[in-house]
């Protein structure tokens, strides 16, 4: 994922300090363990630990998409030195409007586009650098891809964010620090304050040796600043306090998945240092047996921080759009199973669909999104479970799990870490997929369910997992009930269940 380069050398409490700054007042999303806390006290901090509101929001998209655009789609590579001449730039048909309508069809809410990946070229007509589509044939110079784009996420109601590599190959300074930091908040400046609302900002944190032999220490905190002032509402991500990478880019998170951390586990450093040793664009592997914030990590940790996970991958080998990976591009199959394993497994998945050298989303990318958001939609379009009575062995609103309104929720009665709930369908139905949502307005709680069904006179166990967080989806064996049951068999603190869904795939 990122170039090979000396470890941010970020102190222990960076992400802590982040997340301070980036609370909203009266939701802090961090606690501090203090060390009189007892197991239980540390536990039970730990499910009150809460999104702030732009965590929240970030959350709830549940699908963004990435738009890696750039000189690379001229020159086919993936990380351009910054040596191509901006003459090459030229998507002649480009149409942002095309962009956007292909995702939002496709069911996603939010766009990042890369206004400056490591080769250095500007999208924009930046005041700053004259490697920019200035001086491009495109439009005679004269053309904004940053404001087309922003343009379009306007018209279609679809949130916007930037990628901006800090990174840079072709900004002469790049080694001397001062220099560096100050254009790079200067392009910052630009991106934020003359394109509307911006919903998100993506770092990476790929750093080289600049022309001078030296290796520029960014400022993150300066960069943090200038955006918690500009665009308040925008989440920072992956370098950034408010949204975690997953630690993979093949699309598979983790079946435990813990939106609340450990402060000082340093997630900035570990991703940083996790993904340097990638190749070019090789994915990581499964991340899928890690857990960053079971009960043992957290009693070691001096404070908690909400700090969820983005898992971003790309609908083809490469981030950018090669004409001889057409063949290659993931099939609508493919890209359920990666919702399963993102969406489905608590964290947001931040698909990359790569525009052409044309300046359009290529048919063979558009067919795969249109059949998997077709099959997303025959699949959950029915909740099955929708007009079953729920009853509960403890706590309130038990039918709140199936009234299709996520804010309202069932909660177990305080004191109780465990609950049963009983769901009698109107007819037996056969199903093989499970939704579960927890309200995490509240926190994170479940660490262990299980789905039974019953077999005549017997209760048996269609699928069992572990964390559930904003959302959890299973694919399990096909079975026939009337009667099903969901023991929540370890949560932290009383848990809650905001939905409840069975799906027959
Ligand atoms: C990485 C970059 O090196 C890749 O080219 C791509 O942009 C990926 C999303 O982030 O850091």
């Amino acid at each position: 994922m990122l170039k090979k380069t000396a470890a941010l050398g970020l102190l222990l409490t960076s992400l802590f300090a982040g997340a301070i700054k980036a609370q909203d007042t009266g939701h802090p999303n961090y606690i501090v363990i203090q060390p009189s806390d007892t197991y239980s006290d540390i536990i039970g901090k730990a499910a009150q630990v809460t999104p702030s509101d732009r965590q929240l929001r970030w959350q709830q998209l549940e699908l963004t998409a990435f738009l890696h655009f750039g000189i690379n789609t001229f020159t086919g590579q993936e990380w351009g030195d910054g040596t191509a001449d901006p003459k090459i730039f030229n998507p002649a048909r480009l149409d942002a409007r095309q962009w956007v309508r292909t995702l939002k069809v496709a069911g996603f809410k939010q766009v990042i586009l890369t206004a400056k990946h490591h080769d250095g070229f500007c999208l924009w007509p930046s005041k700053f650098t004259a490697y920019s589509v200035k001086n491009s044939p495109w439009k005679n110079g004269s053309g904004d891809v940053v404001r087309e784009v922003a343009d379009a996420c306007k018209a279609y109601g679809m949130g916007f964010g930037i990628y901006l590599s800090p990174w840079d190959r072709h900004y002469p300074d790049y080694g001397d620090s001062a220099k560096y930091n100050a254009y790079f908040l200067e392009l910052l400046s630009e991106l934020l304050t003359n394109y509307g609302r911006v919903d998100e900002v993506w770092f990476d944190g790929a750093n080289g040796t600049g022309p001078n032999g030296k290796v520029p220490v960014y400022d993150w905190d300066a960069y943090y600043r200038l955006i918690r002032k500009l665009q308040p509402g925008a989440v920072i991500a992956v370098m950034g306090p408010d949204v975690r990478w997953v630690g993979t880019e093949s699309g598979y998170g983790r079946k435990t998945e813990w939106s609340v951390l450990p402060a000082d586990a340093n997630m900035l450093k570990a991703t940083s240092d996790a993904s340097q040793k990638d190749a070019v664009y090789a994915p990581a592997g499964d991340k899928s047996a890690e857990d960053l914030g079971g009960r043992a990590l957290l009693l070691r940790a001096k404070g908690l921080v909400w700090s969820p996970a983005e898992t971003d991958v790309s609908i083809r080998p490469g981030w950018f759009y090669h004409p001889a990976q057409d063949s290659a591009v993931k099939s609508p199959a493919e890209l359920m199973a990666i919702y399963f394993a993102s969406v489905g497994r608590n964290s947001v998945l931040l698909l990359n669909v790569p525009p052409d050298k044309d300046g359009l989303i290529s048919e063979s990318d558009r067919k795969a999104l249109r059949g998997w958001s077709a099959a997303r939609k025959k699949l959950f379009a029915v909740n099955l479970a929708r007009g079953a009575s729920v009853s509960a062995s403890n706590g309130k609103n038990a039918n709140a799990i199936l009234d299709g309104n996520a804010k309202h929720y069932f909660i177990a009665n305080p004191g109780d870490s465990s609950v049963s709930l009983t769901v009698k369908l109107r007819k037996a139905v056969s199903f093989d997929v499970l939704l579960l949502q927890e309200n995490i307005k509240v926190g994170q709680r479940i660490e262990q369910f299980v789905l039974d069904y019953k077999d005549g006179r017997v209760w048996k166990q269609a699928a069992v997992g572990t964390t559930v967080g904003y959302k959890r989806l299973l694919r399990f064996p096909p079975v026939t009930a009337r009667f099903v049951r969901l023991r929540i068999i370890s949560s932290r603190r009383n848990p809650t269940v905001a939905a409840f869904g069975l799906y027959k795939d």
